[in-house]
């Protein structure tokens, strides 16, 4: 069967967040293990869709993965794609998918696949071609206005078993070029044990408990890319908090490599209250070059909305230790949860102040559907409405000048103030440090695109 997958981030707007759409790959590899033709049309970079209809019409399926605030774009695409290939069966998965099939059926998609789909999309080419499609596990699907929620087949329980995502179907040429981008992504785990209110309850329905890949596993996929991209091609990790995997499962991703001679170098995420000296050590010595924490804020009370479960002190320590292990560290903050108060917003960049990152992203407070805080932002009375799913992207909500959270105590100005302070702040660590001045030359050099943009999101926001 021919299958073409669909990234329907269609003339978007460039910027810091153009990366690769890692789960559209993986559904790729599993659908070409099992026998099925697939090409995917990536719409990152397009601003016209008609060059694509003779790839749409020559699909027996057409797939679409996309996130909550890509919806008004995948829903644009979807409208060209009936018009050139009809009744055909046209399907969507990831993220919104899963959170809100009705939604997704409601605009015109034949089925929704709920949550990780590598297994339940191959038994639906499968059963397609029986013409018996509506039994395959974990898809939604409407049939004479009456909704039928096929039970979900188990999530994977060995991540090994899965093919790796094919990075042959997509032009990284145009990621760097256009997009700056210089990373690859990978995923070594999938699910979260943490509980913040921003995220859950939508990464367990994704992903369940949280499961991990052998260190052998992964060498093997790092190998791959650097057999592709060169040995020197940078690595982000995409798990939403790397340290979990934890000491033991790092000592053997140091063998692993070591028995390959690999020496790759990645960026990941963690949490401050999961890291502790010697685990950053191990993580430096396996090629760990810089952490995101998200610190969210300064304040406990803020936290405690977010649930965030950490405390300032747990930050000033994790930072201190990164430096001290010659780890690069950035902070991501969140400015405007519906109570937060002035003086909050001053502790927060107190504290930033106090730890001194290699790098701070600023973000707006605005509460995703299906999420605890959606739920906890609508019972105070402080929920906004949004009309366009892309308010739900906090870059593109910050540039529009609004967010779906009421503010009680301050207005919209405050929080642009103390962006424009964090931002100053983060200019000048930057500008005091030899070390991060070094890696400002070094990006500009291998990611010239990227920082440019960073550079000048920078300077609008300080300057005005
Ligand atoms: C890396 C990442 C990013 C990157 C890259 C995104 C990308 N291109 O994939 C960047 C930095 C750009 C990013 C930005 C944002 N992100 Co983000 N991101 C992630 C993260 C941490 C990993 C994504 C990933 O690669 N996962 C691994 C792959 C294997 O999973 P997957 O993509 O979901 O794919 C599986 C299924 O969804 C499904 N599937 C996916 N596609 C398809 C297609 C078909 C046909 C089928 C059948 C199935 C299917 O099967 C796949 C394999 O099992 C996730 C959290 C997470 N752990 O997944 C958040 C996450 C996706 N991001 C999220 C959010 C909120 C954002 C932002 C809004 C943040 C912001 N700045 O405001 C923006 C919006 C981006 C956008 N416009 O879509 C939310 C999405 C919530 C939602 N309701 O949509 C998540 C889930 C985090 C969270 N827990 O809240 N993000
Ligand atoms: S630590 Fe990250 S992935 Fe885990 S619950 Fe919190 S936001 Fe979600």
């Amino acid at each position: 069967m021919n299958f073409v997958l669909v990234y329907p981030r269609f003339d978007y707007g460039g910027g810091i967040l153009d990366e690769e759409p890692l789960g559209i790959l993986y559904i790729a590899s599993s659908l070409k293990a099992a026998g099925h033709a697939v090409s995917v049309v990536d719409l990152t970079f397009e601003t016209d869709l008609r060059p694509f209809s003779s790839e749409f019409t020559s699909a027996d399926v057409i797939a679409f993965g996309f996130t909550s605030p890509l919806f008004g774009r995948a829903k644009r695409v979807l409208d060209f794609v009936r018009s050139v290939v009809g009744n055909k069966p046209v399907v969507a998965g990831g993220v919104h998918s899963t959170i809100l099939p009705e939604e997704v059926l409601e605009a015109g998609f034949d089925y929704a696949f709920v949550g990780e789909a590598e297994r339940s999309i191959v038994e639906f080419a499968d059963r397609l071609a029986e013409g018996a499609e509506r039994q395959t596990p974990g898809v939604v699907y409407s049939h004479r206005g009456e909704l039928t929620k096929n039970p979900r087949p188990p999530f994977v329980e060995d991540l090994d078993t899965i093919p790796f995502p094919d990075r042959t179907l997509i032009d990284y040429d145009r990621y760097k070029k256009e997009g700056g981008l210089n990373q690859i992504g990978m995923i070594a785990t999938r699910g979260c044990p943490f509980r913040c209110s921003f995220c859950k309850p939508t990464l367990d329905t994704l992903f369940g408990k949280m499961r991990k890949r052998s260190p052998e596993n992964v060498v093997k996929e790092i190998e791959q890319v650097q057999d592709r991209f060169g040995s020197g091609v940078g690595i982000f990790f995409k798990d939403d908090t790397m340290s979990l995997l934890g000491k033991t499962w790092f000592e053997g991703l140091e063998q692993a490599l070591s028995a390959k001679d690999l020496s790759p170098t990645w960026h990941c995420s963690a949490r401050v209250d999961t890291v502790n000296p010697e685990l950053l050590s191990i993580m430096r010595r396996c090629g760990c070059r810089v952490v995101s924490f998200g610190i969210e804020s300064g304040s406990r009370r803020i936290l405690d909305f977010y649930r965030k479960d950490i405390t300032p002190r747990q930050v000033e320590d994790a930072f201190r230790w990164s430096r001290e292990t010659g780890i690069q560290a950035t902070a991501n903050v969140i400015l405007g949860a519906p109570d937060e108060r002035r003086e909050e917003l001053q502790q927060t960049y107190d504290l930033l102040r106090r730890i001194r990152p290699d790098d701070i992203y600023v973000y707006f407070c605005s509460a995703l559907p299906q999420t605890d805080m959606y739920k906890d932002i609508m019972e105070a009375g402080c929920l906004r409405e949004m009309s366009d799913p892309e308010e739900f992207d906090n870059v593109k909500s910050k540039s529009r000048g609004s967010t779906n959270v009421i503010l009680k105590n301050l207005t919209y100005q405050d929080l642009k103030e103390y962006e424009r302070r964090i931002e100053r702040l983060n200019f000048r660590n930057k500008l005091l440090s030899p070390k991060r001045l070094a890696s400002w030359a070094w990006k500009a050099i291998s990611q010239p695109g990227r920082l440019a943009s960073r550079v000048r999101s920078v300077l609008r926001k300080i300057f005005g």
